[in-house]
């Protein structure tokens, strides 16, 4: 079995040793123009030449959950495109979330400011029970998330596109359900992914039917969400705040009003990282079951963008 790797802004050595350590069996190269037509690939943002080259795949592995870019690009048609399914991002998100909801509705920046001030301030206590948190996606990581969120008593709604039964979680389904979904939201969470039908997803109309003073996580894609409508909802103070961690351009550029806005907390799309050892061993698995001819978890519908 022959499995080529495309993964140009990853450095190749770990990952490569990493895999042939988990696959002995196989030859495992970093592709260059011109290699040897190969089984399976492991990518992340490859170029349309490496695909072009590589008609013959049978498994595609994308070395993240997101496929928004891959699906750009013309893909072999009888490959199977298989995601990463959690492997170790999903608690990473539970806990990313869980600390922005907390640093909000407990107003820790307000606390750190009046420290930083000599102020010994006394914030009223905000009701928890008003404080609903709607989780937009609830797939591998959305579920994790909506779960992790009610350890802290937090009500929870999800909406996705088709019905989940998750305990202690209010679901919404589907666009009939949407505007019901975000008039209950006090804080909102994105964990879609970004396809046709949800880039844009959280903009002026949209984040307009939060409670108010709502407040926006964005952990998913910077396309999803409209910047300009973010900023002014934020001024005219329909919204609190923002917590962002990807954008529609990465690195963020020099010049977006983001990086100064008083409101928006930002990190560098790091609010789940993917972790080497853990990616590692679920694609071997998959390999190895895609094989033997075997079902696995994280197939992508490519019609469907997911
Ligand atoms: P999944 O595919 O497991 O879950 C996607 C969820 O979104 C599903 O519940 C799905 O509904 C729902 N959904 C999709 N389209 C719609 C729609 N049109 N309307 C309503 N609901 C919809 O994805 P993951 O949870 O694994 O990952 C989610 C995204 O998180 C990724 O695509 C990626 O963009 C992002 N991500 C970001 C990272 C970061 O570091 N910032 C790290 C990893 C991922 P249904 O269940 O009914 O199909
Ligand atoms: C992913 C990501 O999609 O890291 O896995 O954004």
């Amino acid at each position: 079995m022959n499995i080529t790797f495309c993964c140009p802004s990853l450095p190749a050595g770990p990952w490569l040793a990493g895999l042939k350590a988990a696959l002995p069996d196989a030859e495992i190269s970093v592709w260059q123009p011109g290699a040897l037509p190969a089984d399976h690939a492991v990518v992340w943002a490859p170029p349309q030449a490496f695909f072009d080259e590589q008609a013959q795949l049978k498994g595609i592995f994308n070395m993240g959950a997101g496929v928004d870019a891959l699906l750009e690009l013309r893909l072999p048609p009888q490959a199977t495109v298989v995601r990463l399914d959690d492997a170790g991002m999903a608690v990473q998100m539970a806990e990313y979330v869980c600390h922005a909801v907390i640093r909000h509705f407990r107003e820790f920046e307000g606390y750190a400011a009046d420290m930083e001030a000599g102020l010994w301030s006394d914030r009223k206590p905000r009701r928890r029970a008003d404080f609903s948190v709607g989780v937009m996606g609830l797939g591998v990581l959305g579920e994790r998330v909506a779960r992790a969120l009610q350890t802290f008593e937090f009500p929870v709604n999800g909406w996705s596109r088709s019905a989940k039964a998750i305990d202690g979680v209010n679901g919404f389904v589907g666009a009939a359900q949407f505007n019901d979904f975000l008039a209950n939201t006090q804080v909102l969470v994105n964990l879609l992914p970004l396809t046709p039908e949800t880039q844009n997803i959280m903009n002026h109309a949209t984040l307009s039917q939060l409670k108010p003073d709502g407040y926006v996580i964005n952990v998913a894609r910077g396309a999803h969400l409209v910047d300009d409508d973010l900023i002014a909802l934020i001024d005219s103070g329909r919204l609190a705040g923002a917590t962002l961690d990807v954008f529609r351009v990465e690195p963020l550029p020099a010049d977006h009003p983001f990086w100064t806005h008083p409101k928006i907390t930002m990190t560098p799309h790091a609010s789940a990282r993917t972790l080497r050892d853990e990616s590692i061993a679920q694609i071997a698995g998959k390999i190895m079951a895609l094989e033997r001819g075997d079902g696995v978890a994280g197939v992508v519908d490519t019609g469907r963008g997911y």
